[in-house]
C-alpha cells in the first residue's frame, strides 16, 4: 500500500501521529533509537527533516540508518532539493505559500521535480503554511506570518492549499513555540477544506494535541519531544491517546 494510503487507511478509523527528526540535532544512530521509540508510543510515520541544517551527509545518513532501524515508513520533510536521498518511503513535495521568496513557494519545488521523478520514492504534495510566530522556520522561510487570530487569513491560504489540489494542509506554529496554533484558527480552517489538516509547531503534552484534534486537526506532528522527552515511547503513547479520544469527541 502506498504511504498516502495507508494514511487515509488510518485516518478512516482515527487521527495519525508523526514523529518529526531534525537529522541536524543528532547523529544518524541516535535518530534511529528515537525512530525506534516514537514506533513503540504507536507514531504511524516517521519523519525527517530541519529547517536550518546544511549537513547533507549527516541527512543521508540519518535517512538511511531510520529506514533500517525502523518498520514505520520513512517520510521526508525537506527544506531544500538536497536532503533528497534513496532510502525513504515518501516526501512531503512542498510549497511554503506565505513566503515572500518565491525558492520557497515554487523554487525548491522545481529544483527536485527531476531528480524525485528518477527516484523511487512517493511524492505527497502538501501545502505548509506558516502562523505567527512562526519561530526559526518562519525567518529561514523568510514567511509572511499569518496572525494567530487572523481566521480569514488562515482560511484563505488553507483553500487555496485545498484548490491548489494538494493532497494535505499543513499548519505550522513553528518547532519550539510556546503555545500550539489556536483552536479557534484550526476549527475557522477545518470549516472550509476537507483534505486532511497535519498540524504541528509546540504540540508536546496530551492536552496541547487533544485540543488541536478537536478543533479539527487531523495529524499531528511532534519534534521536540522526541528530541527532549526521558521517555519518548511512554510520552508519545499518552499523546496518541488522548488524540484518540478528542476524535471520538469530535463524532467523525
Ligand atoms: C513540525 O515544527 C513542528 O511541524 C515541530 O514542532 O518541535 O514544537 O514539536 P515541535
Amino acid at each position: 500500500m502506498s504511504v498516502l494510503g495507508k494514511m487515509y487507511d488510518i485516518l478512516s478509523k482515527g487521527p495519525v501521529h508523526i514523529a518529526l527528526i531534525d537529522p541536524d540535532k543528532q547523529g544518524p544512530e541516535k535518530a534511529s533509537e528515537m525512530a525506534k521509540e516514537a514506533e513503540k508510543g504507536g507514531s504511524h510515520f516517521i519523519l525527517i527533516g530541519g529547517t536550518t541544517g546544511v549537513d547533507t551527509r549527516k541527512q543521508k545518513g540519518t535517512i538511511q540508518m531510520v529506514c533500517r532501524t525502523t518498520d514505520l515508513p520513512v517520510i521526508i520533510f525537506p527544506t531544500s532539493a538536497d536532503i533528497l536521498f534513496e532510502g525513504a518511503d515518501a516526501v512531503f513535495y512542498m510549497s511554503l505559500l506565505n513566503s515572500r521568496n518565491v525558492r520557497y513557494i515554487i523554487g525548491e519545488a522545481v529544483r527536485s521535480s527531476l531528480k524525485l521523478a528518477s527516484m523511487e520514492i512517493e511524492v505527497i504534495p502538501v501545502g505548509y503554511i506558516v502562523f505567527h510566530p512562526g519561530m526559526i522556520v518562519g525567518k529561514v522561510g523568510e514567511v509572511d506570518l499569518i496572525g494567530r487570530d487572523d481566521l480569514e487569513m488562515g482560511m484563505s491560504y488553507a483553500k487555496a492549499v485545498e484548490l491548489l489540489g494538494m493532497e494535505m494542509c499543513y499548519l505550522e506554529g513553528g518547532s519550539g513555540v510556546e503555545e500550539p496554533i489556536p483552536s479557534k484558527m484550526i476549527e475557522a480552517i477545518r470549516s472550509v477544506i476537507d483534505i486532511p489538516i497535519i498540524v504541528g509547531g509546540g504540540i508536546d503534552d496530551p492536552e496541547s494535541a487533544a485540543a488541536a484534534v478537536r478543533a479539527g486537526a487531523d495529524i499531528i506532528v511532534t519534534g521536540t519531544l522526541v528530541e527532549t522527552s526521558e521517555n519518548v515511547s511512554s510520552d508519545i503513547g499518552k499523546i496518541i491517546r488522548a488524540m484518540n479520544t478528542a476524535w471520538k469527541e469530535r463524532g467523525i
